[in-house]
């Protein structure tokens, strides 16, 4: 399949954006890059000896559900002090300009919200940080946002700014320390069953994204041809997020990637159709030109 010649070029972007009505945007953690939040592979992805998918998993939440616990609080604390981007203003922007514009973001940073993006043109395909819910599977409390920090005293060691200067490192990542343990009985507990952990409401590794939005997403992408789907910042390793720009490509639909990878050799096999565009460098930056 010949690559698009102007695969990078944001005139020829420009000039597809100006007759296109309906967009997709598919976001990862590249777009939070530039807020400050490490992604989940880059060298920072590492969170002391884990890998943080061995941590967003229902399996480590049994067994270790104080060190999940102290892994969310530590996340839940940066993204509260992290601030949105401009590529997460760009796109909000976006969304008021184009009603038949729909963002899904597999971020759980909260960062699209507090860029006002439109809720209704925004779909957090799993789940976000600040939300809470009972573990028990037979109990429904749910609470969508709770924004205090540290949740519990228990994880006020999680709870800490990032160290300022660069030599100095944030107790949790010092692995040259033991973690503190907690005990579940110390942990926030459900107050509709009284018994139950509570648990950050993000969709583990090995669960289900909710139903519901899927279908929803799914309708948008069939109701009528795509023309543009935009993948922000994302290693689209994670299924099903992975596979959704595939699905939603039709016959002139541009899929159009924004990476700091983009001229990789990993990158520019991204280039499947000739209507493709792929623009390396920070979203944070990139998204802003590409959509002023
Ligand atoms: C499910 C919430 C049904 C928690 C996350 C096939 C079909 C279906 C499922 C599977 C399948 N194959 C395998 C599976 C299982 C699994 C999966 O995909 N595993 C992977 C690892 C192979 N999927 C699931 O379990 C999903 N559930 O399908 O249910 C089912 C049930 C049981 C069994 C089978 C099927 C649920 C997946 C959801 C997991 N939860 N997050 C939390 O955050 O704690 S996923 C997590 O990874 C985050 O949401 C994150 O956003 C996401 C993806 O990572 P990225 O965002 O892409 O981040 P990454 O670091 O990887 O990449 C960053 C990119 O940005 C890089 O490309 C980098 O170059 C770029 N970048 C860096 N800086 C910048 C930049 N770009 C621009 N500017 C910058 N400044």
């Amino acid at each position: 399949m010949p690559r698009n010649p102007n695969y990078n070029s944001i005139p020829a972007f420009h000039a597809k954006l100006a007759r296109s009505r309906r967009i997709l945007a598919v976001c990862g953690a590249g777009l939070s890059a530039s807020s400050g939040l490490p992604t989940f592979r880059g060298a920072d992805g590492l969170w002391r000896n884990y890998e943080a998918t061995a941590l967003a998993s229902p399996k480590a939440f049994k067994n270790d559900p104080g060190m999940v616990w102290m892994f969310y609080a530590y996340r839940r604390h940066m993204a509260l002090r992290a601030e949105p981007n401009a590529g997460h203003y760009a796109l909000a922007e976006l969304a008021r300009q184009n009603p038949e514009f729909l963002c899904l973001s597999q971020n759980v940073d909260n960062l699209h919200i507090r860029a006002n993006h439109p809720s209704g043109q925004l779909k957090l395909l799993h789940g976000s940080l600040f939300a809470l819910k009972c573990s028990s599977p037979t109990c429904s409390y749910t609470e969508p946002e709770n924004l205090e920090s540290p949740l519990c005293p228990a994880l006020a060691a999680a709870a800490v700014d990032a160290p300022s200067s660069p030599t100095e490192i944030h107790p949790l990542l010092d692995t040259t320390k033991p973690l503190p343990t907690i005990p579940p009985s110390s942990l926030p507990h459900c107050a509709q069953c009284q018994t139950a952990l509570l648990r950050p409401g993000v969709v583990w590794f090995g669960e289900s994204l909710d139903s519901d939005m899927l279908a929803d997403m799914d309708e948008w992408i069939r109701r009528e041809k795509v023309d543009v789907v935009l993948v922000v910042g994302t290693s689209s390793l994670v299924w099903p997020a992975a596979g959704i720009a595939e699905a939603a490509r039709g016959p002139g639909t541009s899929v159009v990637h924004v990476n700091v990878d983009a001229e990789s050799p990993e990158g520019l096999a991204r280039l499947v159709d000739k209507e493709d565009f792929s623009f390396g460098g920070d979203a944070a930056e990139v998204l802003p030109r590409l959509l002023e």
